[in-house]
């Protein structure tokens, strides 16, 4: 070890010089001495060094030092020091967080189809506080609602466009065009591009949460893959499904924009309109930063499985709300999302956020989705196994085949004293007493034959599940954990409550 300097003096001859020639070497050494001394003049200067990418993109500063002090209040980092004497030298703000109205929403429908798939749309909009345009391609009759909808526009003609796909439909060259068309529009203030469908339904606050993450000056094309592994086999692993919807930042759009209707040309055998925008991007050589919160839903049946243990992420959108079941049973598909709103609306960064914990006296193992379910298995089942979804479902090619999802699944139990008891969100509210929200999941009447293992405690007696949460509006601002929760005690006949909170620093989940 000692040696190593004395060989890096030897490999360096002119650090130590003979002095033979030494104007010129003075010369030279105050040159390099210039040099670095500017450059790190403009470092210093340059806003771009100042950003933290991409998380924590949006802190302000006082938060990003709050931040730190809590972990290492003795040392914080040279940069953010460093970040914070820039900034109390500039008098602009450090960023402004993103809010909705930096987001234009692409909501890709045709004329055919908007007037039954706006009910959908209709959930999740929000008509004062977000842009954005349903693109048809004809005019449609004017109706009463619209003031609850977004404003309809007419896609430009794409007839000069080839499309050669004997499966598809030439309408994915329209929808794929909404991107550019929307640049074209030249808005204001746009951090963000939003496609969807007309069958999507989006839990807005969560789209902000993630796309203020990202720096929306740089190029980003944020969405997820099919949960179908053969979908993403057929199309691409590297593409934003379009009707899980993707986002793209504003100063990609842009550059998108100058090339898009080129790039379509070279693709006329290409199925829709999404992998149109993936080749683009492609060319372009941005890659798809995979948000796990955006549902393609390439399934058929009940979605209760994937809800049910949905990733540690926020909850983004859900898709192919008409081809799944209703996501709670005995009533219609709007009318279950209407009740799904009523949680959203009380913490929208837990919703079907699950925990898992266990009821020791009676061998129980309780799984919540925030907002959405309650389960209890008879038996202790490890975290690592109640976070892999249940097939509830089958998929896209209507089988049930654990070798067909593009993530881990499990069957659903054969053995009835292994399946779990399933109760779903009837109702939830904000107790200011407490200031935390309490929401109720009634039991899924279900024909399945009784367990008759005599052994087990069954929880057929239990109806209701209570559940008990403060709600976390900065629960994505830090590293993704999963909540932790605790079964109380109750003298209620036929009901357990469960406390929801975030684990403490070494609480595991465990029995
Ligand atoms: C910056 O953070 C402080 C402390 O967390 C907060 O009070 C303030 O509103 C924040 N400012 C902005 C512009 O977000
Ligand atoms: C849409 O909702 C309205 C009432 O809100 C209802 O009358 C209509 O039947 C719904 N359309 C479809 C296609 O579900
Ligand atoms: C689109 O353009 C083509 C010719 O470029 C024209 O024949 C056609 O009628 C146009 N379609 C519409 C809907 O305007
Ligand atoms: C995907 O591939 C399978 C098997 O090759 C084929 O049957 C199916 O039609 C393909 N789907 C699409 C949309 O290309
Ligand atoms: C719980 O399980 C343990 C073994 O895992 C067993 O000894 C005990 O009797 C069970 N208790 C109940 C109430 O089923
Ligand atoms: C209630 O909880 C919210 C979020 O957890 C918090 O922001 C708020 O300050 C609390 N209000 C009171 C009165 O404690
Ligand atoms: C990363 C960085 O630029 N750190 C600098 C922050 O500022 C101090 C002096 O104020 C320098 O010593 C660090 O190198």
């Amino acid at each position: 070890m000692k040696e190593k300097p004395k060989a890096l003096k030897q490999s360096i001859p002119w650090v130590k010089t003979s002095l033979i020639s030494s104007s010129i070497h003075s010369l030279l050494k105050i040159s390099i001495y210039f040099i670095i001394f500017f450059t790190f003049l403009i470092l210093s200067h340059t806003p771009k060094f100042t950003y933290p990418l991409p998380i924590f993109f949006t802190k302000n500063c006082s938060n990003i030092n709050a931040f730190t002090k809590s972990t290492s209040s003795q040392n914080p980092s040279h940069f953010i020091q460093n970040q914070t004497k820039i900034n109390t030298q500039n008098p602009k703000p450090y960023i402004e967080k993103t809010h909705l109205h930096h987001i234009v929403f692409g909501i890709a429908s045709s004329a055919k189809l908007w007037d039954q798939r706006k009910n959908y749309t209709k959930l999740w909009w929000r008509p004062n506080e977000m842009r954005g345009f349903a693109w048809l391609d004809k005019t449609v009759r004017g109706s009463t609602d619209s003031a609850t909808l977004p404003p309809v526009k007419i896609s430009s003609n794409t007839s000069r466009f080839k499309y050669v796909n004997k499966k598809g439909d030439r309408s994915a060259i329209r929808i794929t065009r909404i991107v550019s068309e929307i640049v074209r529009l030249g808005l204001e203030n746009v951090r963000w591009i939003v496609m969807g469908d007309d069958d999507t339904f989006f839990v807005v606050d969560n789209l902000v949460r993630v796309l203020s993450k990202y720096d929306h000056n740089q190029f980003y094309y944020i969405g997820s893959s099919s949960e179908s592994h053969l979908q993403n086999i057929n199309f691409s692993y590297n593409m934003g499904y379009g009707g899980g919807g993707f986002a793209i930042s504003y100063a990609l759009a842009k550059t998108l924009e100058k090339m898009q209707d080129r790039c379509i040309r070279r693709y006329p055998k290409l199925y829709g309109s999404d992998d149109r925008i993936q080749a683009c991007m492609a060319e372009l050589g941005v890659p798809l930063t995979k948000e796990v919160g955006f549902h393609q839903f390439d399934i058929y049946g009940n979605p209760l499985g994937l809800l049910a243990a949905h990733p540690t992420a926020p909850l983004v959108s859900l898709h192919h709300l008409d081809v799944i079941e209703p996501i709670f049973p005995n009533m219609g598909r709007v009318q279950a999302l209407q009740r799904l709103k009523m949680a959203m609306k009380l913490d929208s960064a837990g919703l079907m956020q699950q925990s898992i914990c266990y009821d020791k006296a009676r061998n129980w193992t309780a799984s919540i989705s925030w907002g959405y379910s309650a389960q209890i298995y008879p038996g202790f089942i490890p975290a690592r196994e109640m976070e892999i979804p249940e097939r509830t479902f089958v998929n896209w090619y209507r089988k049930d085949d654990g070798a067909a999802f593009s993530f881990n699944t499990r069957t659903l139990a054969r053995d009835v004293c292994k399946r779990p008891f399933v109760y779903v969100l009837s109702n939830a509210l904000h107790n200011p007493s407490t200031n935390r929200t309490e929401s109720e999941y009634v039991r899924v009447s279900s024909s399945k034959s009784k367990c008759s293992q005599t052994k087990i405690v069954d929880p057929s007696n239990i109806r209701i599940v209570e559940v008990h949460k403060r709600p976390d509006p900065n629960l994505w601002d830090k590293p993704p954990r999963r909540n932790c929760c605790r079964v109380l005690p109750t003298k209620e006949e036929g009901t357990v409550v469960i406390d929801v909170d975030a684990c403490k620093e070494s609480e595991t989940i465990g029995f």
